[in-house]
């Protein structure tokens, strides 16, 4: 029997594994033994048809791919990047990266070709939270643990559909909810999630800074804040407390679309309870303005001093399995590695440890920034940003101005595989292993449980052999996963709170470890947690006439974003189609359309075919189609945050027709 941990949400749930049997672990803390669909059936997903098991490679993409050799992909691959200025290579990868293939990257592209231009698809996903936690908290760290809800009265869920989206976290929700434990959702649907809540509150998208503020202002107004905690351990009290004075109230709750009766039955439940936990995911990130909702949000818990102590504290769900991995490495072209930035005392700790003189001061490019850059060499690991990217009629005509386009993916059928020119196939989740932090800060081993197919590579071997290539021999000499960690893991003490050295990567699928256990304070540097004031600015794009529907986009339980490990025709796990659009009864009523029947959705930016599903669980005038189907961001609108440069797929104007109508 060996031990491993599931590679899809970043709930990371421990699993066990015997030839042709995986069921979860029953002494792994995170699930006790509980998986869901997607868990349970990695090893499906290894031996399907759809796998990558050959480089290929072509001139040009109008022309089918032919079938290369490593050497002669690599050559070409490192010969290109030589001749090109460092400024015009990118290097897009992924929060399912495992942290090995992260350091690797990392090193290559910051510490040895020199271009900060190395960003990952985190940047669409958990940017807004790492630049929230860093404002106010001081670094990007998150003060609080899943287990934490046992020990909570509340939990607000916000923005976030555990249900479908962090499914063993949400059993262990139902659990604690047995032991007591009060459950809010806000959100615009009455998701699967909502339907576990004591009070759910149907916020109009968009609405979230002035719900938080709304409680932040009342919380000071009535004097129940934590006065002692403000005094001592924050910054910018007064400010707030000024600012809040004159806030429009009414407007503001007008903008939340709910009703008094509903704010006040919250907020009696919210001053009643003693241990609070919010827990927030993309429906607050993925917005013009994510990096203020985090700030609004987290707001809260410092008022309160509900932080720092057990069974508080705001709870960033992390998506993919090793987001967080990636984010300590430092794979974001916004940091230079282990939470460390780009001024010189940083830089020049990072080039004394991988012995280089090449780092630039200056960050680079942004996994929403590269496919504007006019760049020459674009590498994508682990992930497809043709089908992620918002406005994707523009991402086509951007990246086919690329000259090379590089993709590595253990799958043949992504949608960026039609713009490559090579492609370069990985070894998947159980074919190679390695480590991954999950939500909460605890770091795992993925195992190898099979042989790997003979001509696949691990993601870090892949980027070594294109390091190696470039005459970079000694700094890239690594024999296995362990060997990188280990490197990583002496890098990681340039970071006076960060503690991963004391892991140690033999016992890790035994025993998880849980770095950043004993930190209780702010990470400023005085010390000191930040207020911050932030208000609505109405930045997203406007409904109109012509676009009258704000369209929401998500996740269903059993499907992991392109399917190309979960839309299986062996699995089958499909218990939401992958194409629906759900429309409220009284607009599907106006438009004259019915329940299955087959719609149009534009927005300024394409069209999409899809099947309306009619149901009150969503708002009147927003629409939700799920991102199983590959192509709805022909829809979303590319407005970004400004800080966090992070998209706005959540609120895009949309209009809906009946398909036959169209026809007529
Ligand atoms: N089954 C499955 N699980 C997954 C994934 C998957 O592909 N499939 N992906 C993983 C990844 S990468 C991620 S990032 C997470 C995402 O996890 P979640 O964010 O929980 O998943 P979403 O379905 O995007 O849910 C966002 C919710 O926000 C709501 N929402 C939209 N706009 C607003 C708003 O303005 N305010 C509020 N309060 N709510 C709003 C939406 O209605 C939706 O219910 O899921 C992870 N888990
Ligand atoms: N409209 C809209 N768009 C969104 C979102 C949304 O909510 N709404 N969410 C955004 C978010 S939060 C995210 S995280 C992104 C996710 O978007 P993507 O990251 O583009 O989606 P995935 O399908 O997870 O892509 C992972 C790719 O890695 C490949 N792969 C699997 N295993 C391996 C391996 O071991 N090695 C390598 N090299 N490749 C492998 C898979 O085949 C797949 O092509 O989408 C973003 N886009
Ligand atoms: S909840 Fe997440 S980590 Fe756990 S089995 Fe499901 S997908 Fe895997
Ligand atoms: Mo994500």
């Amino acid at each position: 029997m060996i031990k491993s941990v599931c590679g899809y949400c970043g709930v990371g749930c421990g699993l066990e594994y015997e030839p042709n049997k995986l069921i979860g672990d029953i002494a792994y803390p995170t699930n006790e033994g509980k998986v869901c669909s997607k868990g349970v059936s990695e090893l499906i997903s290894i031996e399907t048809e759809t796998r990558l098991l050959r480089p290929q490679i072509r001139q040009n993409i109008n022309e089918p791919f032919q079938t290369t050799s490593w050497d002669e992909a690599i050559e070409r691959v490192a010969s290109t990047i030589k001749q090109t200025p460092k400024d015009k290579i990118g290097f897009y990868l992924s929060g399912q990266l495992l942290t090995e293939d992260y350091y690797i990257a990392n090193k290559l592209a910051k510490g040895f070709i020199g271009t900060n231009n190395i960003d990952t698809n985190s940047r669409t996903c958990m940017a807004s939270a790492v630049v929230g936690y860093k404002k106010s908290l001081g670094a990007d760290f998150v003060p609080v643990r899943m287990e934490d809800i046992f020990k909570a009265n509340l939990l607000i869920l916000t923005g976030a559909n555990t249900a479908e989206a962090h499914v063993v976290f949400h059993n262990n929700i139902k659990k604690a909810k047995k032991q007591g434990l009060k459950v809010v959702v806000i959100d615009p649907r009455f998701t699967d999630t909502a339907k576990i809540a004591d009070i759910y509150l149907p916020i109009k998208a968009g609405g979230d800074i002035d719900f938080f503020n709304l409680l932040s202002k009342r919380l000071i107004d009535e004097e129940q804040y934590n006065k002692p905690f403000v005094k001592k351990y924050l910054n910018g009290f007064e400010l707030l407390k000024n600012k809040f004075k004159r806030a429009a109230v009414t407007k503001m709750l007008k903008r939340t679309g709910l009703t008094q009766e509903q704010f006040d039955e919250f907020y009696n439940l919210y001053i009643e309870s003693e241990n609070i936990i919010t827990a927030w995911t993309m429906g607050l990130n993925q917005s013009v303005q994510g990096v203020d909702k985090n700030l609004a949000l987290i707001n809260t818990h410092l008022l309160t001093g509900k932080i720092f102590k057990e069974g508080n504290g705001p709870l960033s769900l992390t998506g993919q399995p090793n987001a967080m991995g990636g984010r300590e490495v430092g794979g974001l072209s916004t940091m230079l590695a282990v939470h460390l930035g780009f001024d010189r005392e940083s830089i020049d700790k990072v080039s004394k440890f991988w012995k280089t003189d090449k780092i630039d001061n200056q960050v680079g490019l942004t996994a929403t920034q590269m496919l504007d850059a006019n760049l020459d060499v674009l590498i994508i690991c682990h992930t497809d940003p043709v089908y992620h990217l918002p406005n994707r009629h523009h991402t086509q005509r951007q990246i086919k101005n690329i000259p090379l386009v590089v993709e590595i993916n253990a799958y043949q059928n992504s949608e960026t595989s039609h713009y490559a020119h090579i492609q370069l196939p990985a070894a998947p989740w159980g074919e190679k292993e390695g480590i991954q932090t999950n939500l909460d800060r605890t770091i795992t081993k993925q195992e190898k449980l099979t042989r790997t197919s003979i001509e696949c590579r691990a993601d870090w071997m892949i980027f070594q052999l294109i390091a190696q290539e470039l005459g970079f021999k000694e700094a890239f000499d690594f024999k296995n996963p362990k060997a990188i960690f280990e490197e990583y893991q002496q890098m990681t003490k340039l970071n006076r709170y960060m503690d991963i050295s004391q892991a140690n990567y033999d016992e890790l699928s035994q025993k998880p470890f849980i770095w950043g256990k004993k930190i209780k304070h702010f990470l400023t540097p005085d010390r000191k947690g930040n207020l911050f004031y932030v208000e609505n600015r109405l930045l997203s794009e406007k409904i109109s006439l012509e676009y009258p529907f704000i369209l929401l986009t998500g996740r269903t339980r059993d499907q992991w974003h392109t399917g190309t490990k979960t839309n299986l025709p062996s699995t089958l796990l499909k218990y939401k189609p992958l194409n629906f659009c759900e429309i409220h009864p009284e607009d599907a009523k106006k438009l004259g359309i019915d329940d299955g029947e087959s719609i149009q959705v534009s927005s300024k930016r394409g069209t999409i075919i899809t099947v309306a599903v009619v149901t009150e669980s969503i708002r009147p005038k927003s629409l939700f189609i799920p991102i199983s189907n590959r192509e709805v961001n022909f829809l979303t609108n590319d407005l970004l945050d400004r800080e966090s440069l992070e998209p706005d797929y959540n609120h895009s104007a949309v209009k809906v027709e009946r398909l036959d109508n169209e026809k007529e």
